[in-house]
């Protein structure tokens, strides 16, 4: 693939690199911690970076432990529809939901956190799961003139892609850096994504498009 060359109006959103994330967290997705080097190229070539940080309360209504006689990884259907549940995990002020220290994020413009309500989940960036509650990240890269938007971190299948979609629909190009995401691929979740951020018309691009 031929060299994407960058421009004033893109943005990069780095989506969860946090330890609750990494292989021996509490919801660890294989091979997250590859993606903190990666993500570090990827920062130093961008002239704008926002990075988002998955930040429940203890006792989220994600989390299996708050349904009696569920697992984590079942579902359960929330007054906004099906939700997946999950162990506990990215709690706010504790050692998981810390974004992972040896990230380079000096130059990153924003920290976004998102799930901080106990009663809904946040996958994407731009909207929480009730599909009607806004984060308030389309107004502030849409204030600030981005046009493009390049995604990377984890999972692919649940917030990178919701976050792809929900740009999409918020109006911007946005680009999904293949290799710079890992996936946690529940029942078929990685391919589903993969189809629907390309019928949603995003890019699917690998990182040496962008970093030459
Ligand atoms: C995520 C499940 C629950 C993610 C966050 O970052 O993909 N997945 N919370
Ligand atoms: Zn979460």
């Amino acid at each position: 693939m031929s060299m994407k060359p960058l421009r004033e109006t893109d943005c990069l959103v780095l989506i969860d690199l946090q330890y609750d994330f990494m292989p021996g967290g509490a919801l660890a997705v294989a091979e997250g911690d590859l993606l903190v080097p990666v993500a570090n190229r990827l920062v130093e070539r961008f002239d704008h970076v926002v990075v988002t940080q998955d930040w429940h309360p203890a006792g989220h209504s994600s989390f299996a432990s708050q349904h009696p006689d569920r697992e984590p990884f079942g579902t359960v259907q929330m007054p906004y529809g099906p939700q997946t549940l999950w162990p506990d995990h990215c709690i706010q002020d504790t050692a998981g939901a810390e974004l992972h220290r040896d990230l380079a994020l000096g130059g990153a413009d924003l920290v976004l956190r998102k799930g901080y309500r106990r009663g809904i989940d946040s996958y994407s960036a731009f909207m929480e799961n009730d599909q009607t509650t806004p984060t308030g990240l389309a107004g502030y890269l849409r204030e600030r003139g981005f046009r493009r938007l390049f995604f990377a971190g984890l999972a692919t299948d649940f917030c990178v892609a919701w976050s792809v979609l929900d740009a999409r629909k918020a109006g911007f190009e946005a680009v999904l850096l293949a290799d710079a995401c890992r996936a946690i691929d529940l029942d078929g979740s990685l391919d589903a994504a993969m189809t629907a951020m390309g019928e949603a018309g995003a890019g699917i691009a690998e990182t040496i498009a962008v970093l030459g």
